[in-house]
C-alpha cells in the first residue's frame, strides 16, 4: 500500500498518532504537501462525511478523525505556509455562532498566514459581538467567517449587521465560504467575496487588502 494510502486509512480510523507518523515519512519521500493534504487527508474525510451522512458512521468516529485531521494539517502547515515576510494586513477568522465545525476554517488561516497576513483565530461558535470586537479593538481590515451547517449559515449575516450598525462596514472587508455557502447567498448578505476552497480564499484575501 502506498503511504499516501496508509495516510488516507489511519485518518479515516481517526488514528491521529498514526497519521502523525506517516506524514514526516510521506514528506521524507518527497511527496508534496498538497499532495498529502489532498489526497491523504481531505479524501479520507469526505469519505468520513459520506459515511456520515449514511449513518455508517457517528459522532464519535467522526471527532476522532477530525481530531486526526487537524494534528495532520498542524504537521503539513510549514509546508504550506510558505511565503511569510512581512505582513500583507490584518485578518480575522472564525465560524459562526452555533457551528463547531474548525477544519474548514483552519486550513483556511494557514492559507491566509502562508500567504504573509496576521491572522487572529477567534475560533468557533463565534457571536457576531465577538467579530465586530476584532475590528473595533484590533485593527483587523478583513472579516473570514466560516460556517458548514445550513442552519448556521444566517448568522454570517448578524456578522454584517453589526459591522452596520456600529459604523464600520465600509472600513472592512467580508468574506464568506464553507460547504453550503454559495456566491449567490454571499451576495445576498452583502459579503465582499464568497471563495470555495482555503487556497482560492488566501489568493482572494491578497486580492481585496491590496484593493
Ligand atoms: Co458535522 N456536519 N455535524 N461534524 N460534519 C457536516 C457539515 C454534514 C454535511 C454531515 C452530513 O450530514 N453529511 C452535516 C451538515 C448538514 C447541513 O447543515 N446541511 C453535519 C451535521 C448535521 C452535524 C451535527 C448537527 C451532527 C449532530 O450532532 N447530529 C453536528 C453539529 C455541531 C455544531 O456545529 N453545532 C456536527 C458535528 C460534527 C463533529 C463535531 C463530529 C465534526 C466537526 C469536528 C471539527 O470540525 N473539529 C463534524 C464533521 C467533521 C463533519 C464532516 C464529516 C466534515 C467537515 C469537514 O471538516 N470537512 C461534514 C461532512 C462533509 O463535509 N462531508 C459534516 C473537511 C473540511 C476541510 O472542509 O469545512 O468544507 P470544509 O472547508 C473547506 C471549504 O468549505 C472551504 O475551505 C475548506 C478547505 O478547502 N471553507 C472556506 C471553509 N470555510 C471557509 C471560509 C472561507 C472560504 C472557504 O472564507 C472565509
Amino acid at each position: 500500500m502506498s503511504i499516501i494510502n496508509e495516510i488516507n486509512e489511519a485518518m479515516q480510523k481517526g488514528k491521529a498518532k498514526q497519521v502523525k507518523q506517516l506524514i514526516p515519512q510521506a514528506l521524507e519521500e518527497g511527496i508534496p504537501a498538497q499532495q498529502i493534504l489532498n489526497e491523504g487527508l481531505l479524501d479520507a474525510m469526505s469519505v468520513v462525511g459520506e459515511k456520515f451522512k449514511n449513518n455508517e458512521v457517528f459522532v464519535p468516529e467522526v471527532l476522532v478523525a477530525a481530531r486526526a485531521m487537524n494534528a495532520g494539517t498542524a504537521l503539513l502547515k510549514p509546508y504550506l505556509s510558505s511565503e511569510g515576510g512581512e505582513s500583507k494586513g490584518k485578518a480575522c477568522i472564525g465560524t459562526v455562532e452555533g457551528d463547531l465545525h474548525d477544519i474548514g476554517k483552519n486550513l483556511v488561516r494557514m492559507m491566509l498566514e502562508g500567504k504573509g497576513l496576521e491572522v487572529i483565530d477567534l475560533g468557533v461558535d463565534v457571536t457576531a459581538e465577538k467579530f465586530l470586537e476584532a475590528v473595533q479593538n484590533e485593527g483587523v481590515q478583513l472579516v473570514c467567517c466560516s460556517a458548514l451547517l445550513t442552519t448556521t449559515m444566517p448568522n454570517m449575516s448578524k456578522v454584517i449587521d453589526a459591522l452596520k450598525a456600529a459604523g464600520v462596514r465600509d472600513s472592512v472587508k467580508v468574506m464568506v465560504g464553507g460547504a453550503p455557502v454559495t456566491p449567490e447567498f454571499a451576495e445576498s448578505i452583502g459579503a465582499d467575496a464568497y471563495t470555495p476552497d482555503a487556497a482560492s480564499a488566501a489568493n482572494k484575501a491578497v486580492e481585496l487588502l491590496a484593493g
